[in-house]
């Protein structure tokens, strides 16, 4: 059985990626190879910050690794938050105080086209650097409706759909999200490769 190591400390996460990637797969997170430290995301750009965490357990630890990260990108925002989705309110990370300030953002504004964009490095054989892309697609409504999930879901409306992804079962969300889309890819690629 192959081993990977999923460069998080999110067990949500890392429990949907299990559930994707099948049982040929022994997945692992960082606490499970000993990684405690928090890894800078200093990026400016989604692939940048993925791969600097895949990269970062690669060359400590030695695992082949995917690390992910994901930003909602709005088309009349020229695609901001994207990779300052967790801090576009300032620090700490408060996804109330970031839905609030991209509502008064968006104020009168008609244009509500957003996505949320997933992006996966992997890295598998030391050096061997592939990615996988997942994007949902849907608009940004103007109050916010439902309790589940985190983040933005209770804004976002995926295309196709009435409800927003905080009001969406959560294995609604989880069989049409960017980062299930992207996990999928990966999956898709590790049963072919591994
Ligand atoms: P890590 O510890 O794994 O880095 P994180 O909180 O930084 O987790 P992400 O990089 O996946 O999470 O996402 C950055 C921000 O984008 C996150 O804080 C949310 O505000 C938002 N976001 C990501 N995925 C989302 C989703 O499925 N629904 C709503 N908001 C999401």
């Amino acid at each position: 059985m192959h081993h990977l190591v999923f460069a998080t400390h999110n067990k949500h996460k890392l429990a949907e990626a299990a559930a994707i990637l099948g049982s040929h797969i022994r997945l692992f997170d960082l606490s499970q190879i000993g990684c405690s430290e928090d890894i800078p995301e200093t990026a400016s750009t989604l692939e940048g910050n993925a791969l600097i965490k895949a990269r970062y357990v690669n060359e400590h630890y030695g695992f082949d690794c995917f690390a992910d990260d994901t930003g909602l990108e709005v088309e009349a925002l020229g695609n901001a938050p994207g990779v300052s989705s967790a801090r576009y309110a300032g620090e700490p990370s408060c996804s109330e105080a970031n839905i609030s300030k991209l509502l008064s953002e968006m104020q009168g504004i008609d244009n509500r086209r957003a996505r949320f964009r997933t992006v996966i490095a992997l890295i598998i054989n030391s050096s061997e650097l592939h990615c996988f892309e997942g994007i949902a697609s849907g608009r940004i409504i103007a109050e916010r409706r439902g309790n589940a999930g985190f983040g933005y879901d209770s804004v976002f409306v995926p295309d196709g759909h009435q409800q927003t992804f905080a009001e969406m079962p959560s294995d609604l969300k989880n069989s049409i999200s960017h980062r299930a889309i992207a996990i999928g890819l990966l999956a898709d690629f590790i049963k072919d490769t591994l």
